[in-house]
């Protein structure tokens, strides 16, 4: 068993800081789970057009509130605490925070640590790794 506390990992290199949001990367590829899980903070007033075409995400909102849409269909979601999004067609979307928002997210296949978002609003399948404690 592996236990981590978000407050320490939020001191090391499991956190990663972008334009609008900043994430922390709880469990990774290199502990063999089949999928990775971080909690995201999205930056209040930020909008992102995200696309993961190389992986599955699910996303659950802590805290916060604000929207998502899916391209292919242009319907606006509210998210707001206890709702989840399933990108379960590699969707191309839009996330916009209204406020702060927490998200617990969830990768399959996981990410390897360091990842940020290339031209297209993807991750890379092959990326530097997080190499800290266990
Ligand atoms: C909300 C969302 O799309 N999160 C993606 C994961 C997060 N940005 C990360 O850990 O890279």
């Amino acid at each position: 068993m592996i236990v981590r506390y978000l407050q320490d990992a939020e001191k090391s290199g499991r956190l990663i800081k972008s334009d609008g949001w900043d994430s922390t990367r709880l469990l990774l590829k290199n502990d063999n789970m089949g999928f990775s899980f971080h909690i995201t903070t999205i930056y209040a007033g930020t909008e992102h057009n995200f696309h993961y075409q190389n992986h599955l995400e699910s996303v659950y909102c802590i805290s916060g509130e604000g929207s998502v849409t899916a391209e292919a269909d242009g319907i606006e979601h509210e998210i707001k605490p206890g709702a989840i999004y399933i990108l379960d067609q590699h969707d191309k979307h839009i996330l916009r925070a209204k406020t702060e928002m927490k998200m617990a997210c969830v990768f399959n296949p996981p990410l390897h640590g360091k990842e940020v978002h290339n031209a297209e609003g993807a991750y890379e399948l092959d990326a530097e790794e997080v190499k800290d404690d266990k």
